[in-house]
């Protein structure tokens, strides 16, 4: 590289600058973004709310600085090739074929580079696959179009299915947040800090159970049982959605998780079983509370008056 070239890109401060603006962008959209769901002009990830999710993004981060810094590398490269090799200016080409030195520096550097990217790589994978024991235990099974679950221990099981645009409008009314393509009738209800183990499967072909804060993505097949875990450190609502091409309503079977306090999950768990309904509020009235809302109409009902106050 040419003394005049490198001080271009090295010594102005470009890729100091290229890279600040990076970490805004990484920052900034982090920090915007609706918890749990998708945005509008989204760059980069849903903001995680999981051990495994935050170690994605990291890596994720990483891989970002490595292959940005190759490709300017190799921008480098050829611009000085094109300007000093050229007909014009290298009339007389050198006959020169080989240079041992460069040859071995580029295939050790290359190695040194996977090496870098391996070690967080397996790292992660690990993670995934290394269950700590399970708080909770979930079975999810894909249907076309819609999921099932089971809570294995306490003999609970639901079908989860999407809110149609007219049901939208009545949960939305009753004061539930319901964003469209996501909201379902039934969500999965886990509590927040504990360690909950998803057991998935699917009934006719194959599916994807994924919640993209949770870190969490695995194929649901017929006849098998997969596996994910996760442990949501936040309280909130938290959405994905089937990521295996699986039919004509694939994009219509969402998943909602409402990660909410051990109380709350108690509460739910208990009246779940007798009346849908009465479930139906504990989890309202959650929301209500977590989002700062009071003036709703129907915040009073709720199962062992622990959630009456909505008052910040
Ligand atoms: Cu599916």
């Amino acid at each position: 590289m040419s003394k005049r070239m490198s001080r271009v890109i090295f010594g102005s401060g470009v890729l100091v600058r290229i890279f600040a603006l990076i970490g805004a962008v990484v920052a900034g959209t982090g920090q915007s973004l609706a918890q749990g769901k998708p945005e509008n002009w989204q760059l980069g990830f849903q903001k995680g709310v999981t051990p495994i999710a935050y170690q994605i993004e990291s890596f994720h981060n990483l891989l970002l600085i490595i292959i940005t810094l190759i490709a300017l590398f190799v921008l480098a490269l050829l611009v000085i090739v094109v300007m000093r090799f050229n007909e014009k200016a290298n009339p007389v080409p050198s006959k020169t074929t080989h240079n041992t030195t460069i040859e071995v520096l580029w295939t050790v550097i290359p190695i040194f580079i996977l090496i870098v990217i391996a070690v967080p790589s397996f790292r992660l994978l690990y993670a995934q696959h290394a269950y700590p024991p399970a708080d909770v235990t979930i079975k999810a099974i894909g249907n076309q179009w819609y999921w099932s679950y089971e809570y294995p221990d306490s003999d609970v099981s639901f079908d989860s299915v999407m809110l149609e645009d007219a049901e939208l409008e009545a949960a939305r009314k009753e004061g539930f947040e319901a964003p469209r393509l996501l909201a379902v009738d039934n969500p999965v209800v886990v509590p927040v800090n504990k360690v909950v183990h998803v057991l998935v499967t699917a009934s006719d072909v194959i599916h994807n159970w994924t919640i993209p804060a949770f870190g969490s993505k695995i194929d649901g097949v017929p006849g098998r049982v997969t596996q994910t875990w996760f442990k949501a450190e936040k309280e909130g609502v938290y959405y994905g959605q089937c990521s295996e091409l699986c039919g004509i309503r694939h994009a219509f079977m969402p998943i909602a998780v409402h990660v909410v306090s051990n109380s709350v999950y108690a509460n739910w768990l208990k009246t779940v079983q007798e009346d849908e309904e009465k479930a139906r509020k504990v989890l309202l009235q959650a929301e209500l509370k977590r989002r700062g809302i009071t003036n709703v109409a129907n915040t009073e009902i709720n199962p062992d008056r622990q959630q009456t106050q909505v008052n910040r």
